[in-house]
């Protein structure tokens, strides 16, 4: 067994934060950043920080913010201006060639300009004139649909209501959000199994948890805020169990910043007792093993199913049906430590299970949030104290944009309150999400693309055909802070609208103003920056969308779009009329610095669902899957290696393959190439068990080709990647997002929330050249 080499430091804790500031000053904006470090997530005109959507504590601890927040704030504060100087200087085919990481450096956008082809450039526009192209190319087309209207998760509250309405009274509801590629499947079975599509805990519960099983998530590198939390809850005599194909390091210590006496002893918290290696893709056969246990050893909580549930025969009957060789199968983990971890979840009087993306994004992603809901559902830890369903959200605000109705899907409540209380007809039709929005796009079907923040064509399956799509449409605008890889496919009309970041302070004609976010656990808090905008010319989401709409249905519309452009609190206003849960709005968001929370039923075990009770879900995929796919493709594959004198090794050269970030980066955006936790200076990397390996007859540092076959037969390869010592389960290989999307394919989806099997594909490795590269940039 060879060793692997493992990361002793403690994560968080004060070396984190040191390099991270180290960071700022790189982006020279020390000053800049360090303002604006030390007011984040505090109260009184403190701004959310756009790091992450994990709550705030409730003692605002001075330093209220993580190795994460601080880059996504010096990424955001940046001095360095891509700016209509930056333009002139570099054509758009040149920037083409340009990597995440030297787009993220080149600074902030900082005026709009217009894609001129016949020098192959971004030049200056004027807003107005900028505003006509958008009317007039919006206003040629042969129907609304034929746009798609994005939006990404840091949007608040505020300007994302103002363009969902914007979009409706333009007559679609075209309204992909990046919440398709992220908690989808979340959204879509709580919302069908207890009423709302959301976390029932907060954060008070994890000082009251026995048990935490986290499914698929990496705290210390996505939310690091989130670890403070677990040590104490670790602390208070609470396990905590990871669930993940791969031993994330940054999990086994934490040294807390909030603990001087920690600090300066060099003590660290372990937080997590036990790493179940799942195979990747296997949760739901895992789940099904516990439930199997439970149900047959009596350990459930009847009286609550009796009383708040429904569908739990079915469910028994279905899990009865389940072997046990299946289950071992399905997800790698014997039966005796599934046993084991059974009896934990029997004896445990609160559990929380909490989830990141290696449980969403899966073709199985709705079986396995299905599945973590029946396990709570049976053990009757939804509303009670210290217990309950906490999905871990991403971006910032990415759960207030749906509440604020960017959903392509929308409620028909929510159409209908919007009709009385704008008395202006809605699109009744669902429209296109992420995937079926890109392959409409693809196919020629949409025309015009609007994104809203987000780096589209980058974060979702088959970006290089998304980027040449966008080339075909008549228009594609940008609203963003920071150039990307989607703004560089220009179309016949092209423009980007640079807007006024979080950090940054808004005063309008007006006077200033604040918006308001979701947090993860349901709080709306208010936020609102203290910096000078980076450019005179910026102008805020909200005032954009309110000019488009002027521009567009004319200054006598009968919903005043300049109004609510400058007044947030006019916005407030009719949001308090048309989105449940927000009556008087604008009171409560000030009676509180914290905000407030809004109101969850299923936490009061009132159940919104078709049948008024909560609801247990039978899987929809057999729990074999993922085997399943692994073995055809190994029996196709030993048939075309036949004839090559690659045959030797063949069956153990198909793998599962699953996406993961890094610290320096945030999505899309590329801080830098290190990952101290895994141990690599570079991103083209290729994660494996050394003694997988071994077995190969493969060394770290050998070039590797990924290939995969997509849902229509089509051959997709990257690399080559560079082969890389991580402690990952067998049959498991790993690499990082976003440079590996165009291995997927749009049609590689969970049935019913559509979200792409980022996490999940079968591949097929070939080693191209053998050498001992480093594994450092
Ligand atoms: N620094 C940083 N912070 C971020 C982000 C960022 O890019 N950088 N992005 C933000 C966003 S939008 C999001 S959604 C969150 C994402 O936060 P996470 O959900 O933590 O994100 P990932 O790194 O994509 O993957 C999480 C884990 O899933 C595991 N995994 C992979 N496949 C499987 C599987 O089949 N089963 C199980 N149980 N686990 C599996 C991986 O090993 C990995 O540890 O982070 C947010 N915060
Ligand atoms: N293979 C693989 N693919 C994935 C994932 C994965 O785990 N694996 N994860 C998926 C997930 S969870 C997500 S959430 C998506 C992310 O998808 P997106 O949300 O589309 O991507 P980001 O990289 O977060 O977007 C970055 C851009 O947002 C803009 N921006 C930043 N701040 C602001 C702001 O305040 N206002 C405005 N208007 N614009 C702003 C900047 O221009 C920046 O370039 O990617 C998904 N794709
Ligand atoms: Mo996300």
């Amino acid at each position: 067994m060879r060793k692997i080499p493992v990361y002793t430091h403690p994560a968080a804790g004060w070396p984190a934060l040191i390099s991270s500031t180290r960071k700022l000053m790189d982006y020279q904006t020390f000053l800049r950043g360090s303002v604006s470090v030390f007011k984040s997530n505090q109260p009184q005109g403190g701004f959310d920080c756009p790091g992450c959507a994990w709550p705030d504590h409730k003692s605002h601890k001075m330093l209220d913010v993580c190795e994460n927040g601080i880059k996504v704030l010096a990424s955001e504060t940046m001095t360095t201006k891509a700016d209509a100087k930056f333009f002139l200087d570099h054509t758009v085919t040149e920037l083409q060639k340009w990597s995440g990481y030297e787009l993220e450096h080149i600074g902030r956008l900082s005026e709009p300009v217009y894609y001129d082809a016949t020098q192959d450039r971004y030049i200056a526009i004027s807003w107005q004139a900028a505003y006509e192209h958008v009317a007039e190319q919006l206003g040629q087309l042969d129907s609304p649909d034929e746009a798609l209207f994005y939006t990404s998760g840091r949007v608040t509250n505020e300007p994302a209501f103002l363009f969902q309405l914007f979009v409706r009274c333009f007559g679609t509801n075209n309204l992909p959000d990046c919440s398709n590629m992220c908690h989808e499947p979340t959204s879509v079975m709580l919302g069908k199994q207890l009423g709302i599509g959301k976390a029932t805990v907060k954060l008070e519960d994890f000082e009251q948890a026995k048990l935490i099983l986290m499914f698929g998530q990496n705290p210390a590198t996505n939310h690091p805020r989130m670890l403070e939390m677990l040590a104490h809850s670790h602390e208070q005599g609470c396990r905590i169990i990871s669930i993940n194909p791969m031993r994330e390091q940054g999990l086994s210590k934490f040294r807390n910043p909030q603990k001087p006496t920690h600090m300066a002893a060099g003590q660290s918290d372990d937080m997590v007792d036990e790493v179940v290696q799942i195979q990747i893709g296997g949760d739901a056969a895992l789940l099904t093993g516990l439930a199997k246990w439970l149900i047959e050893n009596h350990k459930i909580n009847t009286d609550f199913i009796t009383t708040h549930t429904s569908g739990f025969e079915p469910l028994k009957q279905w899990l009865t049906e389940q072997s046990w060789a299946d289950i071992q199968l399905g997800c790698g983990i014997s039966q005796a430590e599934i046993i084991n971890l059974a009896k934990l979840v029997a004896d445990s009087p609160a559990t929380i299970c909490t989830w990141g993306m290696g449980i969403t994004q899966h073709v199985q992603g709705d079986d396995n949030v299905a599945m973590i809901t029946n396990l709570l559902l049976l053990m009757g830890m939804i509303g009670i104290d210290g217990a309950g369903a906490s999905p871990v959200r991403g971006h910032s605000n990415v759960q207030g944009d749906r509440t604020m109705g960017i959903h392509e899907r929308p409620k028909q409540s929510l159409l209908d309150s919007l009709e009385r209380v704008f008395g202006h007809p809605m699109p009744q039709d669902n429209g296109l999400d992420v995937v079926a929005g890109a392959k409409a796009m693809i196919q020629g079907d949409i025309k015009a693309f609007f994104s809203m923040g987000g780096n589209y064509s980058v974060a979702a399956p088959d970006s290089n055909n998304i980027q040449q799509a966008l080339t075909k449409n008549k228009l594609n605008v940008f609203v963003g802070t920071k150039l990307n890889e989607t703004m560089l496919y220009p179309g016949e009309n092209n423009l980007i609208l640079p807007c006024v970041g979080r950090t940054e302070h808004l005063v309008t004609a007006k006077g200033e103003q604040f918006a308001t976010i979701e947090d993860s656990m349901c709080q709306i808090v208010p936020t609102q920056g203290s910096l000078k905008p980076i450019s005179n010319t910026l102008k805020s989401e909200a005032q954009i969308v309110a000019d488009i709409a002027t521009q567009m249905f004319g200054s006598d519309s009968s919903i005043p779009w300049q109004a609510m452009g400058e007044d947030f609190d006019l916005i407030r206003d009719y949001i308090a009329q048309a989105i449940d849960g927000f009556e008087n709005f604008n009171v409560r968001i000030r009676e509180s610095e914290r905000g407030f929370h809004l109101y969850h039923a299923a936490r009061h075990r009132v159940w919104n669902t078709d049948s008024g009770k909560a609801q247990f879900e039978v899987p929809k995929y057999p729990i074999t899957y993922v085997a399943g796919q692994m073995a055809e493709k190994t029996s196709a594959f030993k048939v075309d290696a036949q004839n090559t004198d690659d045959s030797q090794h063949s069956s153990q050269k198909v793998w599962q393959l699953t996406s993961v970030r890094s610290h320096d980066q945030f999505n899309t955006m590329i801080f830098g190439y290190q990952d101290r936790y895994r141990q690599t200076n570079r991103r083209d990397v290729l994660f494996m068990h050394p003694d997988e390996m071994t077995r190969l007859g493969w060394q770290k540092g050998d070039s590797i080709m990924v290939s995969r076959q997509d849902s229509h037969g089509e051959q997709r390869t990257l690399g080559p990647l560079v082969l890389t010592d991580m402690d990952i389960a067998a049959n498991a290989v790993a690499t990082y997002y976003p440079e590996c999307n165009d291995l997927f394919d749009l049609d590689t989806h969970a049935p019913d929330s559509h979200i792409p099997a980022y996490k999940s594909v079968t591949v097929v490795l070939e080693r191209v050249n053998a050498g001992e590269l480093e594994a450092s940039a």
